[in-house]
Formats: C-alpha cells, sequence, structure tokens
C-alpha cells in the first residue's frame, strides 16, 4: 500500500545520490519532493510539517556523519524520522496484573471490529493464551451471532450474553467475570457497536460499556483505506472515552499509507497490529521499524523470517537470519529456502515482504510462479555440494554441466547465480546487517 510513497521517495533518494555534498539548496529540493510525497500519501499535514523540519534540521545539522555520502544520510535520518511517527519501539499488549484482562474494541461501523476481535484471539492464543470472546453491541442480537460463528471457526471460546444481560450489562459483567476467572479465561476480548459517523449516542453507549468493563486495553479499530476519516474519528474516541492503542486494518487495500503515517502523532497512541486480509491470519505485530524500511524500499526480511518461524520450522529460520548476519548464505540455503517458499504456496504474499532490491525485486517482478522455482531448484540439485558451497567455481564447463543435468538452457543458470550474487551483495548492506542484529 506504500508503493506510490515508496517510488517517490525512492525519487528523492536518486536525485540526492547525484549530489556531492548536503546543502541548504539540494536540501531544500529533496524536501519539497518529500513534502509531495507525503501529502500525496494522505498524511496529516501538521505531521508533515513537523517531519520536513526535523529532517531540515537534522540533515544541515551537527549530526551528520560525515563518512556517509548525502542520499545515505539523508536515506538514515528520515528512517528514523519515520520510524518515529510510527511510533518508534514495538508496544506489545498490555495484560492486567490479576486476569482476566480485558481488551475492548472500538471504532466505526465496519471498521472491523469483529472481524479483529477474532483474529486478536487467534493471534493471544497462539501466545499461549486463553481467551473469551464476548460482545457486548447491546443493541444489535446480530452482531452477537457474527462474532458466535467467527469464534467457533476459530476455535475460541465465546461466551453469549442472554436478552436479560444484555439489557443490564452490569450484572452481566459479573457473571461474566465470574464465568473467565472459573475456567481461567484471559484475555476477555469484548466487541462493541459501531456507527458510520462519530455520534453522542453511541459515544454514550461506548462510555457506559467501557465504565463497567475497566479494560486494561481500549483498542481502536480503524480503517486504513478511509486515511484521513480514520485518523480524525480516532482523535474523537481518543477525546470522548480514552484509548490505549490502535489496531489499523484493510492495509492490504489501496490505502495511501496517510492513515498509519499520521495517526500516532495525531493520537499519540501506539499502533500495535495491522489487518492485512479478511482471513483469520491476515494480521499482523506492527513493527515501526521494519515499516519505515519498507517504505523506504529497504524491504522487509525480518517479517519474511517471521513468517518462515511461523509456517516452517523455527530453528530453521533461526539458522538462516544467523546465516545471513554472519554473511554464509550459500546456494544450498538459497535452495532450502526455494523449496520452503515453494511449500508455503503463497509465492506473492511472501514475496511482497522481501527487500525490494537485487535479485527479488526481479523476481517479484517476474512473478514468479512455481515451475520457475522449481526450475531454480533443478539448477542448483545439479551442482555439487562444493560449488553450493562457493559460486566462484562455477566457470563456463561447469555451468554447462549443470545446464545438462537439470535440463534448463545455460542463460538461466547464469541468471540464478547472477541473482544469488546480487542477494549477497544486499545481504552485506549494513542497514539490513542492523536489523538483523536485534534478532536474537
Ligand atoms: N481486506 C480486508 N478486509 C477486512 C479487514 N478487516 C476486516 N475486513 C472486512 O471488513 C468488513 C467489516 O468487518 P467487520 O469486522 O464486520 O466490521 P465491524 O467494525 O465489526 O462492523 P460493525 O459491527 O457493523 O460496526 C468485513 O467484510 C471484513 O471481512 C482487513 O484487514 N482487510
Ligand atoms: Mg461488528
Amino acid at each position: 500500500m506504500f508503493d506510490q510513497l515508496s517510488g517517490r521517495l525512492e525519487k528523492m533518494m536518486k536525485f540526492l545520490r547525484g549530489e556531492g555534498k548536503v546543502t541548504e539548496k539540494n536540501m531544500t529540493e529533496a524536501l519539497k519532493m518529500m513534502r509531495l510525497a507525503l501529502l500525496e500519501a494522505d498524511v496529516n499535514y501538521k505531521v508533515v510539517k513537523e517531519f520536513e523540519a526535523r529532517i531540515r534540521e537534522k540533515a544541515l545539522g551537527e549530526e551528520v556523519l560525515r563518512s556517509l555520502t548525502p542520499a545515505q544520510q539523508v536515506l538514515k535520518i528520515v528512517r528514523d524520522e519515520l520510524t518515529g511517527i510510527l511510533g518508534g519501539q514495538q508496544k506489545a499488549l498490555i495484560f492486567a496484573g490479576s486476569p482476566p484482562s480485558i481488551f475492548m474494541l472500538v471504532g466505526l461501523q465496519g471498521s472491523g471490529k469483529t472481524t479483529t476481535c477474532g483474529k486478536l484471539a487467534r493471534w493471544v492464543a497462539g501466545i499461549g493464551k486463553n481467551p473469551l470472546l464476548v460482545s457486548f453491541d447491546l443493541k444489535r442480537l446480530a452482531a452477537q451471532a457474527q462474532l458466535k460463528t467467527i469464534a467457533a471457526s476459530l476455535g475460541v471460546s465465546f461466551y453469549e450474553m442472554t436478552p436479560d444481560e444484555m439489557a443490564s450489562p452490569r450484572d452481566a459483567l459479573k457473571e461474566l467475570m465470574i464465568f473467565a476467572r472459573n475456567r481461567a479465561f484471559d484475555p476477555l476480548i469484548v466487541d462493541t457497536a459501531g456507527r458510520l459517523h462519530v455520534d453522542e449516542d453511541l459515544m454514550e453507549e461506548l462510555r457506559l460499556v467501557k465504565d463497567i468493563l475497566k479494560p486494561v486495553e481500549t483498542i481502536y479499530v480503524g480503517d486504513a483505506m478511509t486515511g484521513q476519516d480514520a485518523v480524525r474519528s480516532a482523535q474523537a474516541f481518543e477525546e470522548k472515552i480514552g484509548l490505549t492503542s490502535v489496531i489499523l486494518t484493510k492495509l492490504d487495500g489501496d490505502a495511501r499509507g496517510g492513515a498509519a503515517l499520521s495517526i500516532v502523532s495525531v493520537t499519540g497512541k501506539p499502533i500495535k497490529f495491522v489487518g492485512v486480509g479478511e482471513k483469520p491470519d491476515k494480521f499482523d505485530v506492527f513493527h515501526p521499524d521494519r515499516m519505515a524500511s519498507r517504505i523506504l524500499g529497504m524491504g522487509d526480511i525480518l517479517t519474511l523470517i517471521e513468517k518462515a518461524e511461523e509456517e516452517a520450522d523455527t530453528d530453521e529460520a533461526q539458522e538462516l537470519a544467523r546465516k545471513i548476519r554472519k554473511q554464509e548464505f550459500t546456494l544450498e540455503d538459497f535452495r532450502k529456502q526455494l523449496v520452503q517458499l515453494k511449500k508455503m504456496g503463497s509465492v506473492s504474499g511472501i514475496l511482497g515482504h522481501l527487500p525490494q532490491v537485487g535479485p527479488l525485486k526481479n523476481l517479484a517482478k517476474a512473478e514468479v510462479d512455481d515451475s520457475k522455482i522449481a526450475h531454480f531448484v533443478a539448477i542448483i540439485n545439479s551442482m555439487t555440494s562444493r560449488e553450493r558451497e562457493n559460486p566462484k567455481l562455477l566457470n563456463g564447463s561447469r555451468r554447462l554441466r549443470i545446464a545438462k543435468g537439470s535440463g534448463r538452457p545455460v542463460h538461466e543458470v547464469n541468471q540464478l547465480v547472477k541473482q544469488f550474487q546480487d542477494m549477497q551483495k544486499m545481504m552485506k548492506k549494513p542497514q539490513l546487517q542492523k536489523m538483523l542484529g536485534g534478532l536474537k
């Protein structure tokens, strides 16, 4: 969803790359490009203004590292500042000291609250919790039914409110707490009603529910596709009922990113998760630093690794991270990755997370289908283990032998070797190494 913004920022970097050093004049030009890029991405204008001022100050100030080129300096500053406006450090969910912790999800109609209740329940179950879903949409019976269906499909427990309980939510909560404590449920994830607009009626109902529940997390669920509208309504919810965090949904759509880039600055509340599709697993922990890198086209190899960890063997994924860090990544590892990719099936989904540089970009562009992966795997299979460890051995005659052995043309062997070498180069980049440094 940040494609357009990424493209424009890339242009700005390209411009700076052509400049000998950072000057008042070229920074003014570069910042103008950046300002337009951000405004076009529907970022709140106040946020843009402050962002620009900070970057100008840092880029022209003392903090600049002389060893870096102007483009690198600015890239670093922009990356750090982008991470900042996205919230800085990743913020974890808060759990109550004495269970059950209550998470109350609020937001406008259709923003994805009910869907997100399910996703969140699935996610916390994945970290060993025992969630209970309940709907405090006190007026619409159908709302309960929707959540009940979601709970059943996920195998998550659901507490059904009787019409009597819905009429007196205060008593309902007492029953609910006894039920939850007896069965050691934690957290209690509470769905609420939505309206098309922020109206007093809704706010009153939500204030009442919040007052009864005393949630440890009041989570605003915002539809990223609605851009600044989502930001404005978040602000209204923050003022009228108070929030602790934000979940943005529909980041898979053609949102331009403005909501994500403005909402933390405007509300002061962290984005903790993002929804990236309708299915329950289309839900990611939000990492400001990785998102910033992704916007700047540095890709997101960490998210890739996380995905791999989820879907594949954890030890292997950690070993992969270690190898990339130590620059020991070989063709054999590349082969394993390709096989893994093929197993996961969701090639395009995974590729979206890969660094948008070097070979993977080409892979993504070529819209790799499974047969392409199969061909690459066949080629590597035809190499000796020494060749896999050390591709420098691959001279003309060896390449010819491998082509014959795998039944693929020589130019495809060359292409594979070239892509692998580009990938190795990319993995040596300090930014990537720094990112991996934080990964145990
Ligand atoms: N593409 C996409 N669709 C989503 C995402 N999250 C939710 N949706 C869809 O958005 C629509 C509305 O979702 P709901 O969960 O019913 O929204 P709600 O906020 O509970 O709506 P009300 O209860 O009517 O206020 C559904 O069609 C969901 O499938 C997401 O991350 N990506
Ligand atoms: Mg709902």
